[in-house]
This record gives C-alpha cells, sequence and structure tokens, in this order.
C-alpha cells in the first residue's frame, strides 16, 4: 500500500501519524505522477485530493477519515479505536467536530495566507473563536480525555487545530487558544505523543517554507 500524502495537509498528516502509531508498512509519497490539481490526477482518484490511500490491488481509497477507519478495521493488532458503540460515537464526534465546524471557519483564513487576498480578519477570527468555544463545550461534555487512550479522534482533530492555531498568529492573532481551558490542556496532552510531535514538526516546516516562499 502507498499513501499518497503532503506535509503541508493536515489530512495527510492525520494518516501519516496513524501509520506511524500502527507501525504499518505503508510508503508514503508525494503525489506527483499524476501531480494533485490535474486533469489525471482527478481520473484517476475520482475526489480529485490527497490523501489517497492506494491499495495492494491497484484501488484507492479517498477521504483522510474513510482511510483512518478502513486502517483501524484492517489492522486491529494497535488499536487506536474504542471498542464499545459510544467510545465511537465519541471519536466520530471529535472528528466530525475538527472536519465540519473547526475547519469551515479557518478556512478564509487560510485561503487568504495562502492567496493573499483580503479578508475582514477581525470577523474571520471571531468566527474562527466561537467554533474553538464549541470545542471547549465538547471536551466538557465528553469523557476526561487524561483518563483514557489517544485514538484516533484526537489525531484527526490535532492536524487542524495545528492550523487553527498558527494561521491567525499570521493575521496578529498570538494566543487565539487561551480562552479556552480544556482545549488548550487537551492541545498540551496531545503533544505529549511522538507521532503527534513529528507530525505536527512535518507540518510547521512545511509552513514555514511557505511563509519564507512567499516573502522571498
Ligand atoms: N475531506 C478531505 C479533505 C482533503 C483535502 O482538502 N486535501 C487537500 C490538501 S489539505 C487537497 O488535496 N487539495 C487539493 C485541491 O483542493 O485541489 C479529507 O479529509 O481527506
Amino acid at each position: 500500500m502507498q499513501l499518497l500524502s503532503s506535509d503541508f495537509s493536515p489530512y495527510s498528516t492525520r494518516v501519516r501519524i496513524q501509520i506511524r502509531k500502527k507501525q504499518l508498512l505503508i510508503s508514503i509519497a508525494a503525489p506527483v505522477n499524476p501531480a494533485l490539481r490535474t486533469p489525471e490526477f482527478g481520473d484517476k482518484y475520482p475526489l480529485g485530493k490527497i490523501p489517497v490511500l492506494v491499495l495492494d490491488d491497484g484501488n484507492s481509497l479517498s477521504e483522510s477519515w474513510a482511510i483512518m477507519e478502513y486502517l483501524e478495521a484492517s489492522f486491529p493488532q494497535i488499536s487506536l479505536r474504542p471498542a464499545d458503540a459510544l467510545g465511537i460515537a465519541h471519536i466520530n464526534m471529535l472528528a466530525r467536530y475538527a472536519d465540519l465546524h473547526l475547519s469551515p471557519a479557518l478556512f478564509p483564513i487560510f485561503i487568504a495566507l495562502l492567496s493573499s487576498k483580503t479578508i475582514d480578519t477581525q470577523q474571520e477570527i471571531t468566527r474562527l473563536q466561537q467554533e474553538l468555544q464549541k470545542g471547549e463545550r465538547l471536551l466538557t461534555a465528553l469523557p476526561p480525555f487524561r483518563q483514557r487512550k489517544l485514538t484516533i479522534g484526537d489525531i484527526a482533530l490535532a492536524t487542524n487545530l495545528f492550523f487553527a492555531i498558527e494561521t491567525p498568529r499570521l493575521f496578529g492573532c498570538e494566543q487565539i487558544l487561551q480562552p479556552y481551558p480544556l482545549l488548550s490542556d487537551w492541545w498540551q496532552w496531545v503533544n505529549e505523543d511522538a507521532e503527534i510531535r513529528q507530525g505536527i514538526a512535518e507540518m510547521n516546516t512545511a509552513l514555514q517554507g511557505f511563509i519564507a516562499s512567499k516573502q522571498g
């Protein structure tokens, strides 16, 4: 199997973290031939985005959460998923919060960074803060994270939260997590994990490289 991935992509990074934590023999490569954002890539991988998991029979899977669930079901030896229905619902809530609540609020700020498009920074930061407040409430409602094992739900949220912390910094908002004590503590907790730290370091190097290329 091969994972088509980029260090700049939070969706790819969550799968790389999972692969390393599960100690899977899956090669990791950038999409080169065909390259991302070419018609050929869309023809070969219908959703046209990374990550893509290319299976040994040549078929492929898209959508990071679908890939992560597939890897959990296929390789349960080192499990990053609870066994009970309630625990599974909780990790789905974390992943869906990351993808359907937090990330859409981050998107305009991230696009402004990529394209130098002008945005109403204060308005977009306020929207992001509202979603972070939601995350704070979600963690309050869920069982205490320090009393359970790290899951793919945590991994999925961690990579997106990295960009929710770092992107506002570039628009002058230094400590966006500060008003949210539980989310801040959760961020510290996930950063105690070596593979999460590695994934975050890779995204950070890619982000700093991008910023340097814009300035240079
Ligand atoms: N919902 C998708 C999102 C994947 C996604 O947005 N990937 C980005 C990189 S972070 C991408 O491939 N962008 C290329 C494009 O939009 O053309 C997932 O979870 O895998």
